[in-house]
């Protein structure tokens, strides 16, 4: 039988394990991205490893999320950052320079490699036939170290495009749907792969706003074949000889197969507070709005960019609207200022933004008490924005531009234009001016690390029974932003018991007090715990505090992965009634781990463990599926302290 395009490429990569669905797999990491909000620990954990140079074939730190630059900690992040790049031969994209996604498609992704990044809107690269992941920071250092990075045999969900966008439809409405379709939860452990005849008619920055919320849908990764799209695009950049074709075979077998006739979509909006909550645009009509922003990893390409100017044109912005634009990258922001569309939209009355994530990760742009803010980014969870009683809705740049000038919810078919089809620019500027490297690895330089940084904590190995209270219950689709904010807690992303302070800081401002006073506890969850982003901190944050051990209904994939990475066990229920029946406060007793671990380390499979609620005198059943290798890590209180002794040993040799 044939192959798909996911299996062609990872088939070159697995170092460990076989392609049997459901399966742990190790596979060899060509590319690595990090960004300075997750970077910090990245790049701590792997000096900390003690090699001289990084393994990888590229390796790119972008400084992206957070440069606003307050007080002192994001610029003592930044420096490390910088010194600590040049030190491993690593690429430092300078603030300013654009955000990782967007830059990485331009100057460094590449068909048939794998891209491993410390954000989980990594898979953006997916659209130019390459598989790219999103991690944790930890697993991304070992990476950096030469070490596989192991995933769960996906299944593989095949997109089918057919027809051709009408006017006004865009790539972003084409995820939408799927969203939609899929929603956020339950998705764990599939790649989609999009093919059919439709996929040629999307540009390669179209191809990215899919597989960049793809990340929503919470599969491990989307991609795209490598065609005469992706090769126009290399060749735009320059870099036209990085081009090889990867198609799926005619046979190539699929585990699922959704057809999505692109002539049928119209523009869809995603209502608050989540991705998945998706409907038409033309069904709102009657909401005002306050906030406009077009930017982020999603929407913020030159084609999305060109759009909004060509379709300002001559008009103004609403005079009640606040329109902001975050271009995507230094290249994008210098080619709208050559070709005068920067000028028009200066002249309609929109704020220019910097390269960065900003108002995306609320840092900036908070709107009003209670404002709409339609927004091109991804991600729309409650009080992510910086203001907690905000609506925001995610729409296209097009939805986006048609809200902005009318001042309420709009379908840009309204607005009775003549649709501006943009197309991709045969040359781009390239200028890499913001991209600091040098070809050897600096080994004598001293990296300098200042007041902000902060040795993670180092974490005991795995005790043999539990008997800790549940410190918190919540419920579905608790996000990484509700475990563990970003926006303004940004800078002390490299100060964990700092940061610590700030856990749960949304949900339950009494939560860290309590953690601290117990010194052990539990957290207890409904389904798709930890949707979201990749952040380390939402796990190693709360094991910082004492947590033991997460009970829920179910684990994101990402997430799951990291509280491993830092020795959490990650339980789930058997049955609905036992998270139905425990508590807040309830004291759980977990005993005979150690054996329990054992068995799994022998390859058991998943196994049942027994949860005594001491004060509710029932019991619970629990699962714990581990592989060998996570029951292993698990043993060792986390990944970390697992790769250092194997290394220690193989020194020893
Ligand atoms: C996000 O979009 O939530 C982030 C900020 O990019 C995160 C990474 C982080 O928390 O630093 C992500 O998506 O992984
Ligand atoms: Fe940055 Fe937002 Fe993209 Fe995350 S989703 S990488 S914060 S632009």
């Amino acid at each position: 039988m044939g192959k798909n395009v996911f299996e062609k490429i990872i088939t070159k990569h697995i170092v460990s394990g076989n392609r049997i669905g459901g399966a742990e797999v190790g596979i060899r990491i060509d590319q690595t991205l990090t960004q300075d909000a997750t970077g910090t620990l990245v790049y701590l954990a792997f000096e900390s490893l003690g090699l001289s140079k990084i393994k990888t074939d590229l390796s790119v730190s972008y400084v992206d999320h957070n440069t606003v630059q307050d007080s002192f900690e994001n610029a003592d992040d930044h420096k490390y950052l910088q010194t600590v790049a040049a030190k491993y031969g690593i690429r430092y994209s300078k603030a300013g320079n654009g955000i990782c996604h967007q830059v990485h498609l331009e100057r460094f992704a590449r068909p048939g490699k794998t891209l491993l990044g410390s954000d989980s809107h990594t898979p953006t690269a997916g659209a130019m036939g390459m598989v790219a992941i999103g991690a944790g920071g930890l697993d991304v250092a070992l990476a950096l170290a030469g070490e596989p990075f192991y995933l769960t045999y996906p299944k593989v969900v095949k997109v089918k495009l057919t027809g051709k966008l009408r006017p006004w439809v865009t790539a972003k409405d084409v995820i939408l749907n799927v969203l939609g379709i899929k929603t956020t939860k339950g998705n764990v452990n599939t790649v989609i792969e999009y093919s059919g005849p439709g996929v040629k008619t999307l540009s390669l920055t179209e191809r990215a706003t899919i597989t960049n919320m793809g990340a929503e849908l919470g599969v491990t990764t989307s991609l795209f074949p490598s065609d005469a799209v992706t090769r126009k695009f290399l060749l735009a950049q320059g870099r036209g000889n990085e081009w090889k074709r990867i198609e799926a075979d005619k046979d190539a077998h699929y585990d699922e197969v959704i057809t999505i006739n692109l002539s049928n979509l119209e523009p869809l909006i995603a209502c608050p507070h989540s991705p998945g909550n998706v409907t038409k645009v033309k069904d709102l009509k009657k909401v005002v709005v306050d906030q406009v922003c077009v930017g982020s990893c999603t929407n913020s390409s030159f084609q999305d960019l060109m759009l909004v100017a060509k379709m300002l044109g001559k008009k103004k912005i609403h005079p009640d609207v606040s329109f902001v634009i975050a271009p995507g990258s230094k290249q994008v922001f210098e080619m709208i200022a050559k070709n005068g569309a920067l000028d028009i939209m200066i002249a309609a009355g929109a704020r220019i933004l910097e390269s960065t994530c900003g108002f995306c990760i609320g840092i900036g742009q908070a709107p009003r008490d209670g404002a709409v803010s339609i927004r091109t980014n991804n991600r729309n969870f409650l009080g992510r924005s910086g203001t907690k009683s905000a609506h925001v809705y995610l729409a296209s740049p097009a939805v986006a531009v048609a809200c902005a000038i009318t001042g309420r919810i709009t379908d840009p078919r309204e607005l009775k234009m003549v649709y501006p089809k943009i197309l991709s620019p045969k040359k781009f500027v390239i200028n890499d001016r913001m991209i600091l490297f040098s070809r050897k690895s600096e080994t004598r330089l001293n990296v300098y690390r200042g007041s902000n940084i902060k040795m993670p904590p180092k974490l005991a190995a795995a005790v043999d029974a539990i008997d800790a209270k549940v410190l918190i219950k919540v419920g579905d689709k608790i996000t990484t932003d509700h475990i563990m904010p970003a926006g303004r807690r940004l800078k002390f992303r490299s100060n964990i018991e700092r940061y610590a302070d700030f856990v749960f800081e949304n949900v339950d401002a009494t939560f860290v007090k309590r953690a601290r006073d117990e010194k052990a506890g539990i957290i207890v969850a409904g389904r798709s715990y930890g949707q979201g982003s990749s952040r380390e901190h939402a796990a190693l944050c709360p094991a910082s505090l004492g947590v033991k051990a997460v009970l829920a209904l179910s684990i994101e994939r990402i997430h799951r992965a990291n509280l491993i990475n830092f020795g959490i066990l990650p339980l789930t229920f058997v049955h609905d009634v036992g998270y139905k029946t425990v508590e807040e406060g309830d004291l759980l007793s977990i005993e005979g781990i150690r054996s329990v671990l054992r068995a799994l380390k022998k390859g058991s499979g998943p196994l049942n463990v027994i949860i005594k609620n001491l004060t509710k005198e029932k019991l619970i059943i629990a699962r714990l599926e581990l592989s060998p290798r996570e029951a292993h890590v698990i043993s060792e209180g986390g990944r970390l302290n697992a790769v250092r002794k194997l290394l220690q040993r193989s020194k020893r040799k």
